[in-house]
């Protein structure tokens, strides 16, 4: 990871005095690295030891850098990382337009190791991850929204750079068309588990420890899996509260709400849920041979499931 660090210093650098200044903001904050860390640990436990890994991985960190620094913008979110988001700090043009430049220096990096496959990967999931950001918008205020449409959105917007960060991985370990799909199955499910954790801490996490705003969620309207499950399960009465508060992105209602999801247990349910699609990673990585890598890998879905930031 100290390589990848490095290499992500070094294509941070930019000839634009803003573009420097606000990349290394961003980035300088930390952040747990997880999508990097998959890129190398299936490049690892197929028997790759390259350099291609340092670079991919630096690269789909960047993205994620570039999709949190436009994301921020259209949430309105002011916290990130513990620290004031570039939004906040630099106002919503420099913020989009220094997400754009990471985005394209990723597009350079992603050329520069001549690989067909990887293009193709991670071309297919940024236009996935922008698929899932558009329907996460056309779900904004909807408290009618199924189960399965709220799974898509997390699939496309989060689980597909998992997704890809793990088939990466496995494309550097020259893995035949089963592995592949086995480490892509491993990522899509702990990148799964991994937002529905995040949703559930929007409610009963910690803004100190998280380095982000609790309660944004409500604030924005967004239908998320705590809030479909409390209104499931609660009175006539609970329901029309959420109903309401999901329309007009009541934040104001979050201590009533809180009590809700918590009295329902729609807060256990989605952990549950969570532990599910952990499960399901973890099988898929029997496929591996045992090895350090993949113990790491198998850790990393207990960690998804059992975190407070
Ligand atoms: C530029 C391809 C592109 C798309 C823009 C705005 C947008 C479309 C996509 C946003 C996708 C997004 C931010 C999904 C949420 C993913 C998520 C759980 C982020 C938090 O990840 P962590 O906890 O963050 O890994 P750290 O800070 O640890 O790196």
């Amino acid at each position: 990871m100290r390589q990848v660090d490095a290499v992500i210093r070094e294509r941070l650098s930019s000839r634009v005095a803003l573009i420097d200044q606000i990349s290394r903001y961003i980035v300088g904050a930390g952040g747990k690295r997880i999508r990097p860390r998959l890129v190398l640990l299936f490049a690892r436990a197929l028997g790759y030891d390259g350099p291609d890994q340092y670079e991919l991985a630096a690269t789909v960190e960047l993205i994620h850098t570039s999709t949190l620094l436009h994301d921020d913008v259209v949430d309105e979110s002011d916290l990130r990382r513990g620290r004031a988001t570039a939004n906040a700090m630099f106002g919503n043009a420099a913020s989009v337009l220094v997400g754009d430049f990471l985005y394209s220096r990723s597009f350079q990096m992603m050329v520069s190791v001549k690989n067909m496959r990887v293009l193709e990967v991670l071309a297919d999931a940024t236009n996935v991850i922008a698929e899932g950001e558009v329907l996460q918008l056309m779900n904004m205020h909807d408290p009618d929204l199924a189960v399965d449409e709220y799974l898509r959105v997390i699939r496309y917007k989060t689980a597909k750079l998992f997704e890809a960060s793990a088939r990466l991985g496995a494309v550097l370990g020259g893995a035949g068309a089963a592995v592949e799909e086995a480490c892509a199955d491993y990522g899509r499910s702990l990148g799964t588990a991994f937002q529905l954790v995040d949703d559930l801490l929007d409610y009963e996490g910690n803004s100190d420890e998280l380095g982000k705003n609790v309660g944004d969620d409500l604030r924005e309207g967004k239908p998320t899996l705590p809030l479909l499950i409390a209104m499931e399960r609660g009175t006539a009465a609970e329901r029309e509260l959420i109903r309401h508060a999901i329309e007009h992105g009541e934040q104001q209602k979050l201590p009533d709400i809180l009590a809700i999801v918590r009295r329902t247990g729609a807060l256990d349910a989605t952990r549950e849920a969570a532990q599910e699609q952990a499960d399901k990673a973890r099988e898929s990585l029997f496929v591996l041979p045992e090895s350090e890598a993949r113990g790491a890998l198998l850790e990393l879905c207990f960690r998804a499931v059992h975190r407070s930031s």
